[in-house]
């Protein structure tokens, strides 16, 4: 049996590294050297390139070594075989954190005083909501985002989430479905989208959304934070909205297009904050154990731990 690493836009070593360390016993290839492809019974991958996983007659299972798995539903030639993903605690962990420091960040003010700060500004003029009076809404009750509301909802602020399905969660305000959508932006100070890309979503973060959200809180505005995919925002609606005060500032993570160019106006607007697509990167021991664990399970069971309901896209 062996196992094959495909993935583009990442450095191969500190997971060649982790192999080592926690498998070495295991035949891995590394793509592009497939060796037989007929050896290949487990594919482990991050955004291949479309068609690599053609002509493996003995694939058992794919894995996205991330969460999302948006990257592969474009591909016409994926082959019918089970498809998993990542949840891990590492994962979900980092990206609480990044959820965690970015609603502060707006909440705070930071923008505006880093702008002071430059400007050698005493603003004590800015007045500072406390927690209890910002209501923040998270897109996506899933694995992450149900961890961020809890997280959020332990710091103080009024919390609120969107998904699919309804769901219940403890102090939580809790919106679901396209008729809860409005409603769920209404109250919305601070917007935190952990929401994957399919059909659904494409585009759903537009110039109509933001013209939705609460314009009636103790902030300059509302503040839009992307740590889901970039598919899912319309780049140049949002900055229409920091222009015309639909949204006030902004933190995103993920873009419509990876890298995000040289070009994008996003990167010098003033109330904007861009991170490379790392507000929760893929560990390498944390995931190598992670999806080791998933392919002795699948070995025992014929079932995967985390499988993705390819229906759903997500
Ligand atoms: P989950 O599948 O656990 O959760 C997805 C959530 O989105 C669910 O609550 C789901 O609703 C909701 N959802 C999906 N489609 C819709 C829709 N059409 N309308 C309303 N809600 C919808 O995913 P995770 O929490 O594990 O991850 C979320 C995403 O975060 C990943 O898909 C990935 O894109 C992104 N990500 C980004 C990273 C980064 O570094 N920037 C790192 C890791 C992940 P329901 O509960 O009803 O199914
Ligand atoms: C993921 C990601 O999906 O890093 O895990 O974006």
């Amino acid at each position: 049996m062996a196992i094959l690493f495909i993935f583009t836009g990442w450095d191969p070593e500190p997971w060649k590294k982790a192999v080592a360390k926690l498998a070495p016993e295991r035949d891995v290839r590394w793509w592009p050297e497939v060796g037989d492809p007929k050896d290949i019974e487990y594919a482990l991958v991050w955004k291949p390139p479309h068609g690599a996983l053609q002509n493996m007659p003995n694939l058992k299972a794919i894995m996205s070594m991330g969460a999302g798995v948006d990257f592969l539903m474009d591909d016409p030639t994926l082959p019918n075989v089970p498809l998993g993903r990542i949840i891990d605690p590492n994962l979900t962990m980092r990206m609480t954190e990044y959820v965690v420091l970015h609603v502060l960040l707006h909440h705070r003010q930071q923008i505006e005083l880093l702008e002071a700060q430059r400007k050698g500004v005493w603003h004590k003029s800015l007045i500072q909501p406390a927690a209890c009076d910002v209501r923040v809404g998270v897109m996506g009750l899933g694995v992450l985002g149900s961890d961020a509301v809890e997280k959020l909802r332990s710091l103080g602020f009024q919390v609120a989430g969107w998904s699919r399905s309804p769901k219940q969660i403890e102090g939580v305000e809790c919106f679901a479905g396209p008729e809860g959508f409005k409603p769920f932006l209404n109250r919305t100070d601070i917007l935190v989208c952990l929401m994957p890309h399919t059909p659904e979503t494409h585009g759903l973060m537009n110039a109509a959304a933001f013209r939705e959200l609460a314009r009636d809180g103790h902030l300059k505005g509302p503040a839009f934070i992307n740590a889901g995919r970039g598919k899912i925002q319309v780049e140049k609606d949002i900055l229409a909205a920091l222009d015309n005060g639909d949204l006030y500032s902004a933190s995103l993570d993920v873009f419509e297009e990876e890298p995000l160019s040289p070009d994008s106006p996003l990167w010098r607007h003033p109330r904007v904050i861009i991170t490379p697509h790392n507000a929760s990167d893929s560990e390498p021991e944390a995931v190598t154990k992670n999806i080791l664990a998933q392919i002795d399970t699948f070995e025992r069971t014929g079932k995967l731990t985390h499988a993705v309901d390819l229906k759903r896209g997500y």
